[in-house]
């Protein structure tokens, strides 16, 4: 039966006991580890979720016990001692009081659907009584959870001990998904996160969209920074004058979506000038013959006609790339998702990077290596009788992980299509706001049977849930030990820096007590889930106690070194054994072997590109509410270049609805800021803004949103990545009939 689900507003209930306002400090409770730590004021260690850099840092609380601060850990090289200011801004997520602390139920009242505040039991009782169903009618394949972040990690261990891999996180399929997919085709390895990029020791860095000092990834920034001052050049290729652009000794303003035509230019010049690493590409690559053969008409002049930069600087450029060689990196980026055929970029600027001799070099690209924790003793997970791939129908043959558009096709019924999706579970992604094709996602959540989502906050997904499960913030829990790989193994703790607020509770708890109400306890052997911390820890000769006290540990390395030795062999994990310039795997697959470029279309007349980034204060749109940030910056404006401003009249501070090339209109207006850091043919603004839920009382109504424009949606055919760069806007000088006023 499909049930139709109304967004509810929570802000239409008048749900009292939801506003904590002024209150907030009297659910604080003292830390329950005071005794271990030193001094007055209790230290209690953590890792950030403000983004998933995961930095290592310290909570401090004051003399009353309640929670005054986030800093950096010295110990850990994703910080280095130092939080960015949205990991300085973590405590605002803490504070919120407009967090959720209450577990709600949609229920039917006088024929409206709206939420009514439940206890633990009873939303428990339900997410389990529907899982059954689920299971029973479709089986558990039929149950997907859509995760980013922790909060995911514990749900995707209950998804799977109940019989499901539909596992997906938006991480992936709308961000580094190609980029993964083109180093494996090239290096037989996939970049990960952090990067293993040796910014530290660098002598330039080339920066194709990435823009690091907006993009906050803190020890990249920080690296980067030390690099400027150590004289190392920089290289940004961005249509607006990023913040590093400013640093950069080539500014190259592309026309956007062409940077194909500037890469493989630059293939061409180190090739032909022969300025490439002839050593290194003879001992580790192959392919270098049809590459030269295929680059051969790709000069500088050609590109020109295509990215509007000029064939001197293009040559100019690659030579300084070269000159620096192999202390040289082309970011691999990290949101690469922007034209549908990002996997073939990203294959360009793998090979790039080769042709420098990047790939295992000092100054290039490291070998990383991470702490393994061995699981925890439980029983085998049920084999699923199919998995997401089989949703995929032959589609999206590279993919490595699933691929969330996909989820949302399986979502909605239709002829043929099998493999379909029932019931959701979200813990910790705002589907609305970070999935392209609004539309889609909408008829498949009025679709499906089941939504219970897991959230700290009344995001616009929790107006979808069926159930709305609230967890406390990273500040009030334990999760699972970060191994994430760096220079060094190295693992952090994060672990209650105080009681959870109100009736909010960890993740971790939330499925145990699931998994007991499914029959399912055998996969949760514990009481507390810090016992799973300490049984691996011990594993590891360590323990929950000694993490406690000193929050990171950094480990010796065990493997290979972090650099090629001279004249070392080695092979890669490719079918050829080397770094593969033709992929003979791509031919067979019916992709060029070889990065190609192709036009993309243009935008109609009065029309200009949509494109977006990052603030430094803020995480896509989860930061939007918090108190600390939105001192900081509290909307989001749009960027016009002087000459587009002068065409429409439009003054700075102006408000202004966005239109679409499909005609969609932002429910909110945005600000206007005239500047000559963005090209004539653009409109750039940062994501996360324009928040519709009236319960995020400092983000409703703030700006516009990018997502809502986002109609047009290039696919990657080799891994199912969403092109999100693919649309045009327009100005709407006077209140649309549709908008909303913020
Ligand atoms: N402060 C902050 N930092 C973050 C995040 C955050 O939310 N806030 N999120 C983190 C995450 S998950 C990710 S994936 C990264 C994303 O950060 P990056 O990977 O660095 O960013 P992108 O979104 O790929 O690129 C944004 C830049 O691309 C430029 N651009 C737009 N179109 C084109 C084009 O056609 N060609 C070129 N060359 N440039 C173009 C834009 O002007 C903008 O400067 O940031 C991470 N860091
Ligand atoms: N239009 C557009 N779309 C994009 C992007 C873009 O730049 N523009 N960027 C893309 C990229 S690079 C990425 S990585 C994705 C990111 O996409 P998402 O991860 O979905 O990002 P957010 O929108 O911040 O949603 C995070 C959600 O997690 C909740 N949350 C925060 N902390 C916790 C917690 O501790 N527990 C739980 N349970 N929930 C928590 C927040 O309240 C929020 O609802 O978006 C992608 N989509
Ligand atoms: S980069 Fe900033 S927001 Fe991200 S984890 Fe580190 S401190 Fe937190
Ligand atoms: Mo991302």
């Amino acid at each position: 039966m499909t049930t139709r689900r109304d967004f509810i507003k929570i802000s239409a209930l008048g749900l009292g006991g939801l506003t904590l306002g002024a209150g907030v400090y009297s659910y604080l409770k003292a830390n329950p580890y005071e005794h271990l730590m030193p001094g007055n004021f209790a230290r209690i260690p953590t890792y950030c979720e403000v983004c998933f850099w995961k930095c290592a840092g310290w909570v401090e609380k004051d003399q009353d016990g309640r929670i005054a601060k986030v800093i950096g850990n010295a110990l850990d090289p994703h910080c280095n001692g130092r939080l960015c200011p949205r990991g300085t801004g973590g405590v605002g997520m803490y504070h919120d009081p407009d967090r959720l602390t209450t577990p709600l139920i949609r229920v039917t009242e006088g024929g409206k659907q709206t939420y009514r505040q439940a206890s633990w039991d009873e939303a428990l009782d339900l997410v389990a009584s529907k899982m059954t169903e689920i299971k029973e009618k479709y089986g558990p394949e039929a149950l997907a959870l859509f995760n980013h972040g922790s909060a995911g990690d514990h749900f995707g261990h209950l998804l799977k001990a109940y019989g499901s891999a539909n596992i997906v996180a938006p991480s992936y399929a709308q961000c580094r998904g190609p980029r993964e997919v083109a180093w494996k085709a090239t290096y037989g390895t996939t970049l990960g996160s952090p990067e293993p990029l040796d910014i530290r020791d660098t002598h330039c860095l080339v920066l194709i969209g990435s823009h690091l000092g907006e993009n906050m990834h803190n020890s990249q920034v920080q690296e980067m920074s030390d690099a400027i001052d150590r004289g190392a050049d920089i290289i940004t290729v961005d249509p607006r004058y990023s913040t590093v652009a400013s640093k950069s000794k080539f500014w190259l303003p592309i026309k956007p979506a062409t940077d194909m035509a500037l890469l493989l230019a630059w293939i061409h010049v180190l090739i032909y000038e022969d300025i490439f690493d002839k050593k290194y590409v003879e001992k580790y690559c192959t392919g270098l013959d049809r590459l030269k053969h295929h680059v051969r008409r790709m000069t500088p002049e050609w590109a020109y006609g295509i990215t509007t930069i000029k064939p001197e600087v293009i040559r100019q450029s690659a030579r300084l790339m070269a000159a620096a060689a192999p202390a040289t990196i082309v970011h691999p980026g990290r949101h690469v998702t922007w034209y549908g055929d990002d996997t073939q970029r990203s294959r360009a600027i793998a090979i790039l990077n080769a042709l420098l001799g990047a790939w295992g070099r000092r100054g290039g690209f490291f070998f990383d290596e991470k702490k393994s924790l061995p699981d925890f003793p439980y029983p085998d997970f049920p084999k699923p009788k199919w998995t997401w791939r089989d949703m995929h129908n032959g589609k999206y043959p590279l993919a490595g992980l699933a691929v969330s558009n996909a989820f949302i096709d399986a979502s909605i019924p239709g002829e043929g299509k099998g493999h379909q999706l029932k019931g959701w579970i979200v813990a910790g992604t705002n589907l609305p706001l970070t999935l392209p094709e609004t539309n889609k996602f909408l008829e498949a959540v009025n679709s499906l049977e089941f939504i219970a989502v897991v959230d700290t906050m009344p995001m616009e997904i929790t107006g979808y849930a069926d159930v709305v499960l609230p967890e406390c913030t990273y500040l009030e829990r334990y999760d699972e030990i970060r191994t994430s790989p760096n220079r060094e193994p190295v693992i952090a703790l994060r672990m209650p820096a105080a009681e959870p607020l109100g009736d909010s509770k960890p993740a971790s708890w939330m499925v145990k007590k699931l998994g007991e109400k499914l029959g399912l306890g055998e996969f949760f052997p514990y009481e507390d889930y810090s016992e799973v911390l300490d049984w691996q820890l011990k594993q590891i000769g360590s323990s929950l106690d000694e993490m406690k006290q000193i929050g990171v540990k950094v480990y010796e390395r065990k493997g290979r070194p972090l650099y090629l030795k001279n004249g070392e062999d080695m092979s890669f994990n490719t079918p050829s054994g080397k770094i593969e310039f033709y992929s003979n795997e791509f031919e067979k697959l019916g992709f060029d072997p070889l990065p190609n470029y192709t036009a993309h279309p243009e935008p109609p007349d009065n029309f200009y590109r949509l494109i977006y980034g990052r603030a430094p204060m803020h995480t896509f749109s989860r930061t939007a509410n918090n108190p600390n940030l939105t001192d900081l910056m509290d909307e989001n404006n749009a960027w016009v270049n002087p000459k587009v401003a002068k065409i429409w009249r439009l003054h700075n501070g102006q408000e202004v609805w966005l239109k679409n090339q499909d005609g969609v209109v932002t429910t909110f207006p945005i600000k206007v800021r005239i500047t000559e850091r963005i090209r004539f043919d653009s409109v750039y603004m940062v994501h996360g803004f324009g928040h519709s839920e009236k319960r995020l009382s400092k983000a409703f109504g703030k700006g516009a949103s990018d997502s809502e424009l986002i109609t047009n949606v290039p696919i990657d055919p080799i891994m199912g990545g969403t092109g999100l760069r693919g649309n045009f806007v327009t100005f709407l000088i006077e209140k649309p009939e549709t908008a909303e006023v913020g």
